[in-house]
């Protein structure tokens, strides 16, 4: 699955456009609505954002994991609500049906998350299961050929706009191997959601809790048919998220630095450009050399993820996707606490997008596993696989 070069770069450039005539023109008004107006999410779905990563037989573009992150790094460079519209259709959100679905989930479920005409969200996370995920406690009980699922999902991002939800549910004993996934549609009777939750930044992004009370599935909606491969599922698709989101935090380092660079130019005390004085230049000189060497790191974790069968793990790559997950996130934080600094007091102030994106990028460390998950990750491979 791939798009031809030109192909590619047509589509990237389309992106590009769009990303600086359409979206950060209306960052303010995200930023003040705490919500992504219709019509931009109607361009979105035009622009066949909603199905990026997925194969062109079941009506998506097909990018690879290479292209994809070139996409994101795109999409990472304004408010990162309008991402997030699309970004559990691109991933969290379908890739389990696409890795390990049956034939028949794949035909009835991808073209429709392909042409975002069905949002798909990711539950995983509970109350009492963040980053211990394999302890969730969310239970389903067979009956008959049905299954009846019955627990609370936290944080879960575009539930409010979901038409079905991969859930993660217990069919089995303690631990991850009684963990099965299922494709929930979110219209199921007992479903119930929460209030929005009130985050720190990000807004315009849709999370709020995910309530399940003896909903009714039948055993066809576990993804791919058999039960206890759930959590297996989860962390493939969270190989490949951590990869995205770093993608997504380069992107937006890369447009702090350019209003950190910005600014510097602008802004004059004692009698000269601040970005000519030394002090300011070193922050700069470090936020573009991190930039770079994240960017660099994604590209190619990307390509060696492409480079093994699609969906299949690789003890490595995961390894190296959280390797990119926690450098980025990690950097984007600094670029973003310089482009701060740089704005002295201005930083401080919510008109400058310096203020809003430094509470943005907070979010990249946590979600898709924090940092000490990551760490944890690629500790344990050194440990237990290194040669
Ligand atoms: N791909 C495929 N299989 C994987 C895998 C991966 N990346 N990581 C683990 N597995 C498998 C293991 O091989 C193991 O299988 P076996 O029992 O057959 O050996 C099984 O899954 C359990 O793995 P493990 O023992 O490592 O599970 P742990 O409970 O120790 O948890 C972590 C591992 C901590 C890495 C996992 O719980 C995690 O990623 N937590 C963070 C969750 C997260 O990111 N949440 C964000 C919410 S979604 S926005």
């Amino acid at each position: 699955m791939s798009v031809d070069h030109e192909t590619f770069q047509l589509l990237k450039q389309s992106i590009q456009r769009f990303v600086r005539e359409r979206l950060v023109p209306a960052e303010d008004q995200v930023e003040e609505q705490d919500e992504v107006p219709s019509d931009i999410i109607a361009e979105l779905r035009e622009l066949g954002l909603f199905g990026i990563s997925i194969p062109e037989e079941y009506g998506g573009i097909g990018l690879t994991m290479a292209q994809e992150c070139e996409i994101a790094y795109e999409l990472g460079q304004t408010a990162l609500a309008f991402r997030s519209v699309v970004g559990t259709n691109i991933g969290i959100g379908s890739q389990g049906i696409l890795m390990d679905g049956t034939p028949e989930q794949k035909t009835d479920y991808l073209p429709r998350i392909a042409a975002g005409e069905l949002v798909v969200s990711f539950a995983l996370t509970e109350p009492d299961a963040g980053s211990d995920a394999a302890s969730l406690t969310t239970r389903a009980v067979a009956d008959g050929n049905d299954y009846l699922i019955t627990g609370t999902k936290r944080y879960i991002t575009n539930a409010p706009r979901a038409g079905a939800f991969t859930l993660m549910a217990r069919t089995g004993g303690p631990g991850a191997s009684g963990i099965t996934a299922f494709i929930v549609p979110a219209d199921a009777s007992g479903i119930s959601l929460g209030k929005p939750d009130k985050k720190m930044g990000q807004r315009g992004t849709k999370t709020c809790d995910v309530t399940l009370d003896h909903v009714r599935v039948p055993a066809s909606q576990i993804i791919g048919g058999v039960a206890g491969r759930g959590f297996k599922t989860a962390m493939k698709v969270l190989d490949r998220g951590r990869l995205h989101i770093s993608a997504i935090a380069c992107g937006m380092a890369h447009r702090i630095l350019q209003e950190s660079v910005a600014y510097a130019r602008d802004r004059k005390q004692f009698g000269q450009r601040i970005g000519d004085f030394q002090l300011i230049q070193a922050m700069l000189a470090d936020s573009q050399a991190e930039l770079l060497a994240g960017w660099s790191m994604v590209k190619e974790v990307a390509l060696r993820y492409d480079a093994k069968a699609f969906g299949v793990a690789d003890a490595n790559v995961s390894m190296q996707a959280s390797c990119a997950k926690m450098f980025t996130t990690e950097m984007v934080g600094r670029v973003a606490d310089r482009g701060v600094q740089i704005h002295g007091g201005a930083g401080y102030i919510n008109e400058y997008k310096v203020e809003r994106f430094y509470r943005d990028v907070r979010l990249l460390r946590l979600y898709e596993g924090t940092t000490q998950i990551q760490q944890m990750v690629i500790g344990r491979h050194l440990i237990d696989f290194q040669g």
